[in-house]
């Protein structure tokens, strides 16, 4: 006879680096993960996950995941580890950083990003850590960096159009976002739209499944959104299909942009972007003749030199048209500045703890360059340790043949906290076993919606794995560090993470809590800039322009000549970044590393469909699979991110051939503006 079994439900939130932040129900027996599901009853989940995190239980007991610390036994980059105790690891660790700290804290270097967006195991007691040490700062500039600050400089918060709302609005521009990709939930508002007789518009280089799926695709070339804005802009004027209205109360410096966007005639930006002047027309005509009116733009389109000055440019269409005033209308980039009114980074992440010490901060993106850099008075100590949480650098960090040579770096001390052993894990001196988000607590906001998630551990630690929290917490101990803050616990750090007044006892008693926010955000202006306005510009803020990219005809005629091709690498549909990629049936799904090619290319070049190729440039070479078609458009290629290097075909992944170079505001990366020559294997 069988025993019954007893099955619980925990509440869980997804952690990683999604604008849609789902609610988890996980179904445990013992110890035991049954099953996991969306909750149906939040609202931004719906009861739907992805394919990815539907697999969760595939990941959080993988056969290779870490389970004991690890101390390297081969040469740097090896791979080679034995097991060691808890308290050798972390006594070693502490010994060496103390020893750096001696001569100077800034030569220790976090670093971390997303691969948990959890407040209590992102940088809650790690920049307590950090901040005590006096450790060199990070700027976690690699994903979203020059859109938010162009954001902040048009609006003066991250908050947009809530997701929801895409729904009831008549016309949608999927903007540099590849939504059932990276955006399942709000694909669901735009179909729900669709059904209802609006019209989606698709503007990407790339004919993703959501340009597919979209009425139109408008298939420009990387790099040339600000073109095309101030071509649309153009249109709005002549036609007069303005809201002069709100531009009046609302729009600072309106008269200079009128005048800049007259010299942008459809023809004009038609020529820079790649598309006929009519289709600019058409989409001029749809967006000031249709309302309510409301654009999806999302990070892809901000990945190049010029993402900043186009975001800028992008977010003052719905000032222009008055789209604003509806709450389907207007534009969603990023929605985390809601949260960001109930956050208490202060007390989470101490930076009282630098005691009026200002260290250096080194930018995420130009790590190679950093560990290569020997150490000057202007650049400040060489780095000598380098602590890696919720990040895979080897592999998502542009330029990867600099960032392995400083990993290579046998002077560096190198630790890294990981659930797997990813090619930035195979270079480390130890590596320490993390727990996943089936094992710890924390709580998530997030980017894309207006809720605040918590997620409770429905399992014990696995092996010897601690959480991120914890890690940090016993390094504390070991270097002798006894500020009373370092012995908080995770569920002090979640009440610790908010203002008073966010309801944490609702967020506890019934796992999430919706945010106070306006239904239409800028209805009546009321934009937190210093005039109170949108800024076109002000003082100390020019006009945004269109910034052609640092790689292209226009800007290094040479380098084009040698390299003729535009390459993107946009995320992998069963993918997040470099995670998953070591899961067996999600890898299946994705087949193997590929490069899109328009078949004009690929002819030109002798290649045919499946063939392997050699993608490169004067960084690097990266070996792949030629998949010839119309997902490419001609002169761009896409080859689609961030397998582990190691899994690829020749040690590299796309980022072999991205560069270090940063966008024109936020200093973020720019992966998209990259020129390559593709050839046949031979
Ligand atoms: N499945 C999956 N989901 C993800 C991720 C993942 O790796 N896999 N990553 C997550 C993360 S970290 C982020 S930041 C978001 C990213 O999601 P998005 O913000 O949507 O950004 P990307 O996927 O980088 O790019 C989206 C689209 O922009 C296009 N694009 C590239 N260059 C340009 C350009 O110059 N102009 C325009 N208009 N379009 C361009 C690409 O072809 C791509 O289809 O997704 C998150 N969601
Ligand atoms: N060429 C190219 N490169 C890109 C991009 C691109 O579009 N093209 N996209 C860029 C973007 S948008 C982003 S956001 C970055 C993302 O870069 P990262 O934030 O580094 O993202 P991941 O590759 O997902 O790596 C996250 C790692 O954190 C680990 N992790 C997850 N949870 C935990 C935890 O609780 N504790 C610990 N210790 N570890 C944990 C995971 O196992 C994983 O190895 O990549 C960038 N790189
Ligand atoms: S990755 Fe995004 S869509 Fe998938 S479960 Fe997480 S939040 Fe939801
Ligand atoms: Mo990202």
């Amino acid at each position: 006879m069988n025993t019954p079994t007893i099955q619980r439900t925990v509440r869980a939130a997804c952690p990683h680096d999604c604008p849609d932040t789902c609610a988890l129900r996980v179904t445990v027996e013992g110890e035991r993960i049954v099953r996991i599901q969306g909750e149906t009853a939040h609202p931004p989940t719906q009861g739907v996950l992805c394919t990815k995190v539907s697999r969760y239980a595939e990941r959080t007991d993988h056969p290779e995941r870490v389970l004991t610390p690890l101390k390297r036994i081969g040469p740097k980059g090896a791979g080679q580890f034995q097991p060691v105790s808890w308290d050798e690891a972390l006594a070693d660790i502490a010994a060496r950083l103390r020893t750096i700290a001696a001569r100077d804290p800034e030569a220790i270097l976090p670093y971390s990003y997303a691969g948990t967006m959890g407040l209590v195991q992102g940088e809650g007691m790690a920049a307590r850590f950090f901040n005590r040490l006096g450790a060199s700062r990070l700027h976690r500039s690699i994903c979203a960096e020059a859109g938010g600050e162009a954001l902040l400089q048009t609006y003066g918060a991250k908050i947009g159009t809530h997701v929801e709302r895409f729904a009831e609005s008549r016309l949608i521009l999927i903007w540099g976002s590849n939504s059932i990709t990276a955006n399942l939930h709000f694909w669901a508002h735009a179909q729900a739209a669709k059904r209802a007789g609006a019209k989606l518009i698709a503007i990407d280089p790339r004919r993703t499944e959501t340009a597919e799926k979209c009425h139109q695709h408008l298939a420009l070339r990387p790099g040339t959104d600000g073109a095309l804005a101030l071509g649309l802009m153009h249109e709005l004027i002549v036609h007069d299909w303005l809201d002069h209205d709100y531009i009046e109360r609302h729009v600072e410096g309106w008269p200079a942009l009128r005048e800049r966007a007259l010299q942008w005639p459809p023809e004009r930006a038609a020529e820079v972007c790649g598309l006929t002047p009519e289709a600019v027309r058409q989409l001029a005509h749809d967006y000031g003749t249709t309302a309510p009116a409301a654009i999806r733009l999302n990070y892809g389109m901000q990945r190049v030199h010029g993402g900043g000055n186009a975001v800028r440019l992008i977010a003052l269409l719905p000032c222009l048209t008055g789209a604003w005033r509806h709450a389907a209308g207007g534009l969603l980039l990023s929605a985390s500045g809601w949260a960001k009114a109930v956050k208490n980074p202060d007390a989470l992440e101490r930076p009282d703890l630098l005691a009026g010490r200002t260290p250096r901060t080194l930018n995420m993106t130009t790590l190679g360059a950093d560990l290569c850099h020997p150490g000057s008075p202007t650049f400040g100590p060489k780095v000598e340790a380098l602590i890696v949480y919720n990040s895979n650098p080897a592999a998502i960090a542009p330029d990867s043949a600099q960032v392995i040579a400083g990993l290579k770096r046998e002077d560096l001390f190198t630790v890294v906290l990981e659930h797997f052993l990813t090619d930035t894990a195979d270079h480390a001196d130890y590596v320490l076993p993390a727990t996943t988000q089936l094992e710890h607590w924390d709580v998530v906001c997030s980017y894309g919606h207006t809720w605040v998630t918590l997620n409770e551990p429905a399992l014990a630690p696995r092996g010897q794995s601690l959480p991120n929290s914890d890690i940090f917490r016993r390094l504390a101990a070991h270097m002798g560090l006894d500020d009373p803050c370092f012995a908080d616990d995770d569920r002090t750090l979640i009440r610790q993470a908010f203002h008073e007044g966010f309801d944490i006892e609702a967020l506890l008693r019934d796992g999430w809590v919706h945010l106070d926010v306006p239904a239409a955000p800028f209805a009546e202006g009321g934009f937190p800039t210093p005039s109170g306005q949108a800024r076109a510009c002000a003082p100390g803020l020019p006009l945004p322009d269109h910034v052609p990219n640092l790689e292209s005809p226009e800007r290094t005629p040479a380098l084009a000549a040698r390299y003729p091709l535009a390459f993107i690498s946009p995320p992998a549909r069963h993918f997040m970044n470099s995670t998953f990629v070591n899961v067996a049936s999600l890898r299946a799904a994705e087949r193997e590393p590929l490069l899109e090619l328009h078949p004009q290319d690929a002819a030109a070049r002798g290649i045919v469909d499946g063939q392997p190729v050699r993608v490169f440039n004067d960084r690097g070479e990266y070996h792949c699979t030629a998949h010839v078609g119309e997902r490419a458009r001609p002169g761009v290629v896409n080859g689609l991110g961030v397998w582990w290097r190691k899994l690829g075909r020749n040690g590299t992944n796309v980022n072999e051939l991205t560069s270090q170079a940063l966008t024109d505001l936020g200093g973020g990366a720019t992966f998209y503006d990259c020129l390559v020559d593709v050839a046949p294997l031979a």
